[in-house]
Order: C-alpha cells, then sequence, then structure tokens
C-alpha cells in the first residue's frame, strides 16, 4: 500500500524504528483481512473457534489483563494542574523518557499494524480520525469491529489531513525460537495508559485489553476528544444515544451518562414495556456532541461496534444484544461450553454442568469461583443490532432532547428525579455517584463520586469541564436539553431491589418525554422535580405502593449526608470549581433545611 502523508509515514517509520518489529503492516479494514487475522490467532493457540456461533471465537487473557487499569492511566499536560485532581500525572518529558525505555526493541519478533480508523461515519463532520500502531492482532480485528477502519480513512487523510496518533504495544518482545503464550502483556507495574491531549497523543504500553488496548475508545474518543471539545466547543461525553417513539410517532433522542457496567448498553437497547412505545439504539457508550445549523444539540455515535459486558445478559435483561452476538463476535474471558458456546453468569436456561472458565480450567456449578470473569466482553458490530437505529450513522447526527445521568446506588438516590434549571442539572452531573464495579482493576462496591460518569475518562481537569458544561447551557440557551437523575439500582432496608429495571425503565423514560412535551405534572421536593403520584405509567407492573414510595423517597436526612460528601468532594477542584456550582450547593442545602 503506498500512503500520501507524510506525517503519517514518517511516525510509522519513527515508531518502527524504536520498537525494532519483525514486520510492517498496514491495515485496509477488508473482510479477508479479518479473516486472515484471525485463522492466524486460531492457528497459534491464541484465539478458540466457537461450533455454535459462526464466524465468532473466544479469547482468554491473563489475570492481571482483565480490564482498564486506572491506577496506571495518565494524563500529561505541561501544568499538573491542567490534568486536575481527577487524573494521575507525571510530566510529559519523564513521561515519556520512562515509555520510550519500556518501548524500545519492544516489538521484536512481532509485526507491526498500522490502523486507519475513524471514529463517527467517515463522511460525518463530527468525525476524527486517528492512526494506531499496535503489535496485537487481537486489537486489529477488535478495531475492526469497533470503528470504521482501513482504506476509506486514508483516503480522507489525503496528504496532510489530521489524525491522533495512537501507540499500543502489548510490551512483550517474542525472542527467535520463543513460544508465544496465549496472551502476551507485561507485568501490572510495566503498565502505562498514558494522554498527551496538547499534542492529541496516545501512548499506551503492557496490556492487550479492552479500553487499555483499543485505543479509539476511551482513549481517543473520552480523554483526548473531551479536551480537544473544551477547545474547539463541542461535547465529548460517556453517554448512550437511544431514539424513543411515543405512539403519536414523535421522537425523543435521550444521551444517557452511567459509569462503565451501570447497564447502560442494556438501556440503550431497551424493549419498551408499555405498549406503543417504540426503542433504537444509537449508541451504547460514547457520544460526540455539536451545535446544529437551528441551535441544538445533535449527537453521533463515535463507534461501530459494541464491546459490552457479558455476564448479566440474557435474553431476559437484553434480548438484542442477545440476538447481536450470535455471529461474527469477538468473546473475551467468557466460558467456554462443552459443544463449543460460551457462556457467562446470568446467562438464560440452566448453568452447563461442566465448562472451561475463563482461566482455562475446568468448571461446574459447585466450584467457588465464577466460570466467566465478571468483567468479560463482547465484540461486535452494532449493524448487527436488531434494535439499531436506522440513522445510527447519519453523518449530522441526532437532535438530543434530554441528557440522563445516574449511577448504581443502594439507597438514598431516588428512582428519578429532574433538574430545576440547567445549572441544578450540570450540579446534579458533576456530582453523581456510583458503586464501583468489575470494569475497573480495584475495589468493587465502594461508593465513589463519579461526575458525568467522566471520573476515568476526562482528559483536562474535571473543574475546567463542570465549566465547559455550563457555558455550553448558556450557549444552548431555550433549545437546552432537559436534565434527569435516575437510580435504577434502589434497594429496600432488607436489600432487595426495588425497581425491575430493564424493559420497565422506559416508564421512566415516558415520563422525561412527557415532561418535555409538558403533558405531565411534577411535584417540586428539596432536590427537583419529581413524579407524582400518576405520573409515572405503571400499567401492568407488579409494585407495591409501599415499594413505589420507597423508590421516590427523598430523606432529608440522609441528604444532609450527601450535601456534606459533596462539600469534600467539591473541595478537591479548590478555586477552580465553577461558582455556580457552590450557588447549586449553598441552594440544596437550604432547600433541605
Ligand atoms: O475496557 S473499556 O474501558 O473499553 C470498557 C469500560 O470500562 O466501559
Ligand atoms: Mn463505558
Amino acid at each position: 500500500m503506498t500512503v500520501q502523508h507524510t506525517g503519517l509515514n514518517q511516525w510509522v517509520n519513527e515508531v518502527a524504528a524504536l520498537c525494532r518489529p519483525a514486520a510492517i503492516y498496514w491495515c485496509d479494514g477488508s473482510q479477508e483481512e479479518y479473516d486472515r487475522l484471525m485463522a492466524q490467532m486460531v492457528k497459534s493457540g491464541m484465539a478458540i473457534p466457537l461450533a455454535k456461533r459462526p464466524n465468532s471465537v473466544l479469547f482468554r487473557s491473563q489475570p492481571s489483563d482483565v480490564a482498564r487499569v486506572e491506577a496506571r492511566t495518565y494524563v500529561s499536560t505541561t501544568d499538573k494542574d491542567d490534568a486536575g485532581p481527577t487524573n494521575n500525572w507525571v510530566a510529559p518529558e519523564e513521561l515519556k523518557a520512562t515509555m520510550q525505555a519500556l518501548y524500545a526493541g519492544c516489538m521484536q519478533g512481532r509485526t507491526l499494524y498500522v490502523i486507519p480508523f475513524s471514529m463517527g461515519p467517515v463522511d460525518s463532520p463530527i468525525a476524527k480520525i486517528g492512526v494506531e500502531i499496535t503489535d496485537s492482532p487481537y486489537v486489529v480485528c477488535n478495531m475492526h469491529l469497533m470503528t470504521r477502519v482501513g482504506a476509506k480513512v486514508l483516503e480522507k487523510l489525503g496528504a496532510d489531513g489530521e489524525f491522533v496518533p495512537c501507540l499500543h504495544s502489548i510490551g512483550a518482545p517474542l525472542a527467535p525460537g520463543e513460544k508465544d503464550p496465549s496472551w502476551p502483556c507485561a507485568p501490572m507495574e510495566k503498565k502505562y495508559i498514558s494522554h498527551f491531549p496538547e499534542e492529541n497523543l496516545i501512548w499506551s504500553y503492557g496490556s492487550g485489553y479492552g479500553g487499555n488496548a483499543l485505543l479509539g475508545k476511551k482513549c481517543l474518543a473520552l480523554r483526548i476528544a473531551s479536551a480537544m471539545a473544551k477547545r474547539e466547543g463541542w461535547m465529548a461525553e460517556h453517554m448512550l444515544i437511544l431514539r424513543l417513539t411515543n405512539p403519536a410517532g414523535r421522537q425523543f433522542h435521550i444521551a444517557a451518562a452511567f459509569p462503565s457496567a451501570c447497564g447502560k448498553t442494556n438501556l440503550a437497547m431497551l424493549k419498551p414495556t408499555i405498549p406503543g412505545w417504540k426503542c433504537e439504539c444509537v449508541g451504547d457508550d460514547i457520544a460526540w456532541i455539536k451545535i446544529g445549523p437551528d441551535g441544538r444539540p445533535y449527537a453521533i455515535n463515535p463507534e461501530a461496534g459494541f464491546f459490552g459486558v457479558a455476564p448479566g445478559t440474557s435474553y431476559e435483561s437484553n434480548p438484542s444484544a442477545m440476538d447481536t452476538v450470535r455471529e461474527h463476535t469477538i468473546f473475551t474471558n467468557c466460558a467456554l461450553t462443552d459443544d463449543g458456546d460460551i457462556w457467562w453468569e446470568g446467562m438464560d436456561g440452566a448453568k452447563p454442568a461442566h465448562a472451561i472458565d475463563w482461566q482455562g480450567k475446568d468448571w461446574t456449578p459447585a466450584s467457588q469461583e465464577p466460570a466467566a470473569h465478571p468483567n468479560s466482553r463482547f465484540t461486535a458490530p452494532a449493524r448487527q443490532c436488531p434494535a439499531i437505529c436506522p440513522d445510527w450513522e447519519k453523518p449530522a447526527g441526532v437532535p438530543i432532547d434530554i441528557f440522563v445521568f445516574g449511577g448504581r446506588r443502594a439507597g438514598v438516590m431516588p428512582l428519578v428525579h429532574e433538574a430545576t434549571s440547567w445549572d441544578h442539572g450540570v450540579f446534579m452531573g458533576a456530582t453523581a455517584s456510583s458503586e464501583t464495579t468489575a470494569a475497573n482493576i480495584g475495589a468493587v462496591g465502594n461508593l465513589r463520586r463519579d461526575p458525568f460518569a467522566m471520573q476515568p475518562f476526562c482528559g483536562y481537569n474535571m473543574a475546567d469541564y463542570f465549566g465547559h458544561w455550563l457555558e455550553m447551557g448558556d450557549r444552548f440557551g431555550k433549545q437546552a436539553p432537559r436534565i434527569f437523575y435516575v437510580n435504577w439500582f434502589r434497594k429496600s432496608p432488607e436489600g432487595k431491589w426495588l425497581w425491575p429495571g430493564f424493559g420497565d425503565n422506559s416508564r421512566v423514560l415516558k415520563w422525561m418525554c412527557e415532561r418535555v412535551e409538558g403533558k405531565v405534572g411534577a411535584v417540586e421536593t428539596p432536590i427537583g422535580f419529581m413524579p407524582k403520584e400518576g405520573d409515572l405509567d405503571l400499567t401492568g407492573l407488579n409494585l407495591s405502593a409501599a415499594d413505589f414510595k420507597e423508590l421516590l423517597r427523598v430523606d432529608a436526612d440522609a441528604w444532609r449526608g450527601e450535601v456534606a460528601d459533596i462539600e469534600k468532594h467539591f473541595s478537591n477542584f479548590g478555586k477552580r470549581l465553577p461558582e455556580r456550582l457552590r450557588v447549586q450547593l449553598e441552594a440544596l442545602r437550604k432547600r433541605l433545611g
């Protein structure tokens, strides 16, 4: 392949000189290429073909390489304050020197793959181009499914187009004659996921898993893009995008932010349980939003596939996801059944009597450990999703009517409440909280503030990001979307889930849409607007009056505790915290009395 872009050629040559691969290969994004690389990985034993699912394979990673590694993730800016209190920081020269030493010779015995990719439909004015260099064929195949790869991208790049260089190595050079393990990677203390937002540059080393290695996703589309968006006046958000159509045919577009592994994919593909309402998925993880010619926010999904959490996905929780992964899917760290299918905890039907677990060991229902890793994943093209929106690749994007924030909280947070103003909504986003999950390596179940679900993904000072949201609201003016906060995970004092969730979440979304239309009422509480009795459509739902009351209960005492915790959270941002958010906190404190 001849590539016209001098800057790109030069960068590839420089990286090759440093990493010293055995060969260089330019990816064209074709099906033939995907099949060929996959066949090689099957042959080497890295991938296991699945008899029960056409064109699908299973990979098993190393126990040290099963999720994003936030403790090893860096935002490297000249001034430490520009990375802010939510990011790990090392000065650019120091971090680059450390990583250059690791990169030296790190691709020996391996092929260096060059992957030109587009985040967003290639012809969208909102899209951006990246080029990932990697020594992992697993990454190449995943990038094929998660982004748009190949010749069309190079064509758009031309001789001098802009691209985000994304350098990735698994950090496992191969000596001549050495046998390759089935999941080569570097030990934890050598893993680095580094971002240089001042030069739109990504360097990742040592991990082959998910967001650490598929650099278009969290690294480019969130961390680097959020910094670009701040500079350029748009938004890069950790949000699903869905279209809800009411029985009268009116469409509403909702963008919703939840931390990783809080059911975003399930909500994005929701099957409404209320008659006459239709839901279609535009994206399940990331939204890039620009102001359109009419002044409204328009969103695209920069990705082309889903990298979804497998455990808990079933025909009951998410039938569309189950149908999406029937073929042409990459599974990572799921269990393997004796008849050549994958399995995970929470799948429909009985547990298999015997399986091979995610570490390649025998497993039976009597085993102490789960068969599938809690952060095991499926990678599948979005076009395979039966609930995909016909406009999911519309270059101009879809107009957003509603923003939703949420998290996983056993207590305090009611099922739903609505902001009384844009500033109040930004306050809700800035104070969002959740109990941690397996998507990040670390303790599971601890409460953490996860502002806008961007805590691990904001590529600059989070206080400035809050300011950017306030500024965007000023620009949206009257066209600003309404803002809501939801919690599907509230439990009774006895510890049982109070809300059925999944398809029944459509009842809450319906209330939001009817609020936008001015069709349904609400009561103003100290924390915001909430549905009155009869405002939420509960037809056909088996929910006791007591449970419903508990779901929407605002416990002023507990909320006073929240205020104290929010104050602590805000104090991390010092003087950079926008005054308008302090005003919101004081107003909430006053309303609680
Ligand atoms: O591994 S990823 O960062 O891509 C998945 C997630 O955390 O949502
Ligand atoms: Mn995510």
